[in-house]
């Protein structure tokens, strides 16, 4: 029988594909819903791969019924050959770990060289797996089962004329703590590889729920960052400028709108920096250089001594895409998101310095609008500074800003525990002011709507109230000068009504702290309370109050309710007097919290602004999808 035949080869080879599955860790990263899905960005990269050495325009990427996903390509389908070995080639490359997929030594034709170890790995954490490979006019086949085992040898299904590879995979249960493919996420990822290679391809369909994508876009990077602005005003046409340093590709593609924060998203081999690095840097250093240059050069600049590269790129979204080939390649940080190698810089600040200076000159009139913006920014900076310093003499004399009306302070000093809850209304903020523990609870209650700071510029941002009690009471300073260890709260607890009116608000003030205050959210100390939806009071000898958070805990409560009850819903959290704000929302032993994570902070950065449109429903749905809401363990 076949299967025998293969017992002893596979016994050896499982060696290598045990370890991966004692530890996937290792691998891929984790075994959550990100390893779950770094499984498909590893087939997907190897079709990626294929592409770009110029095999298949496109690319499916299925996600089946059962959350098997299959994917295929038009290449020239993976070699099936006999190895040197004497096994065929196929199985040699899901079977090996590092052995194919990914091709070595012909360049910058990986995707990444980051994790590359490609198709075995998603072997050994798989079910089942089955490769198809069409060519020299065959169809060919195999197929492995739990963690790579082989059920029979290499088979021929039939005749054909295309070429390509499909391979098709099941995450095991046993490895992963979920298993269930989410939409969003391939989505995304398809879509920025679509951007980052100019016709490439990508198809995305989906059997579970029926939906389906297609992406390809003719003018890449271009088409990237009109995608980002969407929803904003472009002061001009994107511009792009490409080129060679060495042996470094260089690819930007950058658009001035008419708000003020600043996106820049940037790409090693087609994986995304998250944490930028060199090239990120020499990209800053061309525009910061060629827009001085330029407002030099006509005598735009005045009393200011020289244009700072933040004011530059207010309101600026640019993608940055560099293409280095693996014996350059250098990675730092944690997480490995941030590019090291040095020549990267100079490879991006060459081409860009360059063909942006001459960009300057042929579009006068928009130059001439970046750099007054820019010095207007600079003014804005000052007076907030010299703001910011009469406060601090303010506060010597005890003036405090006229904030004491507003702000209720903790009783004792201590940054370890303090909470500083931002309230929804006065009459919410009074009622927390009442219910609170003095001892640790601040409360600031917040007056109307939050000023949105996605449109307003820093200048207004920071010449509102509200805006600028909440760096003053926080302490930490803002922007690039935040510094977390001055933090005077261990939690920032936003507390809202629970309807749609709050949910704006809580944007807004994620906005908020995500553009001015980012570390407070990357150390977890921002939180959304949790007021419940329903009050329910059981009438009887003794008067019992029961509160509950959804409808379906309501309902359990009344079923198990013999006596008569009242139900009350919670319109907002005015409507609690402060002991019910306290025994539900605020004591530590009762209130449920939920702590605001960005999964992937850059993901975010592009669609923050997408979301400060006016359209209430794409913000639920951005919240729902890329603000992790984690429940606080007690
Ligand atoms: C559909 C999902 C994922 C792939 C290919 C094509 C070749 C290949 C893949 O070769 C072994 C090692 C270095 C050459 C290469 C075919 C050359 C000639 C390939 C994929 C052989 C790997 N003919 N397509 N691997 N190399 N698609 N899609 O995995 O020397 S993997």
């Amino acid at each position: 029988m076949a299967a025998n035949t293969y017992n002893d080869d596979s016994i050896t080879v499982l060696e290598g594909l045990e370890h991966v599955r004692k530890r996937p860790g290792m691998y891929i990263g984790s075994t959550d819903e990100r390893g779950l899905h770094h499984l498909v960005w590893e087939i997907v990269d190897n079709a990626i791969d294929e592409a770009l050495s110029g095999y298949g325009r496109e690319i499916v990427l299925t996600i089946n019924h059962d959350n098997s996903i299959t994917v295929s390509d038009q290449g020239r389908g993976v070699p099936c050959g006999k190895h040197a070995t004497g096994k065929n080639t196929m199985e040699i490359i899901y079977t090996k770990l590092n052995a194919g997929g990914k091709f070595g030594g012909n360049g910058y034709k990986t995707s990444g060289g980051l994790h590359g170890v490609g198709g075995s790995v998603v072997n050994a954490l798989s079910t089942f797996m089955e490769v198809t490979s069409m060519r020299e006019g065959k169809i060919h086949r195999m197929r492995f089962e739990k963690g790579g085992s082989i059920v029979g040898p290499l088979e021929i299904l039939g005749d054909t004329k295309k070429t390509g590879t499909i391979v098709t995979f099941k995450p095991d249960p046993e490895v992963f703590s979920t298993t269930l493919y989410n939409y969003e996420t391939i989505k995304t990822r398809l879509r920025e590889s679509a951007f980052l290679i100019k016709n490439l391809k990508m198809v995305l369909i989906d059997k579970r729920s029926g939906k389906s994508d297609t992406f390809i876009y003719e003018n890449g990077i271009s088409e990237y960052v009109t995608f980002l602005d969407a929803n904003k005003h472009p002061a001009h046409p994107v511009a792009y400028f490409d080129g060679v340093y060495e042996t470094i590709e260089v690819e930007v593609a950058l658009q001035f709108v008419d708000t003020y924060s600043e996106t820049i998203v940037s790409f090693v081999n087609n994986v995304r920096t998250s944490d930028g690095g060199s090239h990120e840097t020499g990209f800053k250093s061309a525009l910061t250089r060629a827009f001085n240059d330029y407002a030099k050069k006509f005598n735009l600049l005045g009393k200011i001594q020289a244009l700072d590269g933040t004011d530059i790129r207010a309101g600026m979204t640019a993608v940055v895409s560099v293409r280095i080939t693996e014996n350059l390649l250098e990675f730092e940080g944690q997480t490995k998101g941030k590019l090291g190698t040095p020549l990267a810089k100079t490879a991006v600040d060459m081409v860009l310095y360059d063909k942006l200076s001459f960009y300057l000159i042929e579009n006068k009139s928009l130059s001439e609008a970046i750099v007054k913006k820019a010095i207007k920014e600079a003014e804005a900076r000052e007076e907030a500074r010299k703001a910011r310093n009469q406060a601090r003499l303010d506060k010597k004399d005890k003036k405090e800003m006229n904030l004491s009306t507003k702000l209720a302070p903790t009783s004792e000093k201590n940054k370890e525990i303090n909470e500083l809850y931002l309230v929804e209304g006065d009459s919410a903020g009074g009622s927390a002011k009442q219910g609170r523990d003095r001892k640790y609870q601040a409360i600031l209650p917040l007056r109307g709507k939050v000023l949105n700071t996605e449109r307003a510029s820093a200048d207004a941002v920071l010449k509102n109230e509200e805006i600028a009690t909440m760096i003053y009471t926080i302490g930490a300073d803002y922007g690039s000068a935040f510094d977390l260890k001055k933090c005077n709260y261990k939690k920032i607890i936003i507390m809202t009504d629970a309807d749609d009116d709050g949910a704006h608000i809580q944007v807004l003030l994620l906005t908020f702290f995500f553009r001015y205050m980012r570390p407070l959210i990357e150390d977890g100390r921002v939180y959304i309370a949790c007021p419940p939806l329903f009050k329910i009071t059981k009438r009887g000898k003794k008067e019992e109050i029961i509160y509950a958070w959804t409808n379906e805990e309501k309902d359990q409560i009344l079923a198990k309710c013999n006596t008569q009850t009242l139900v009350q819903r919670y319109k907002g959290l005015g409507e609690m007097n402060a002991e019910q704000l306290w025994d539900t929302t605020m004591n530590p032993e009762t209130r449920s919290l939920i702590q605001v994570k960005l999964e992937d902070l850059s993901e975010a950065e592009a669609e923050i602004d997408i979301l400060m449109g006016n359209d209430a429903m794409r913000r639920r749905d951005w919240l729902e999808n890329h603000v992790q809401f984690t429940l606080e363990e007690v």
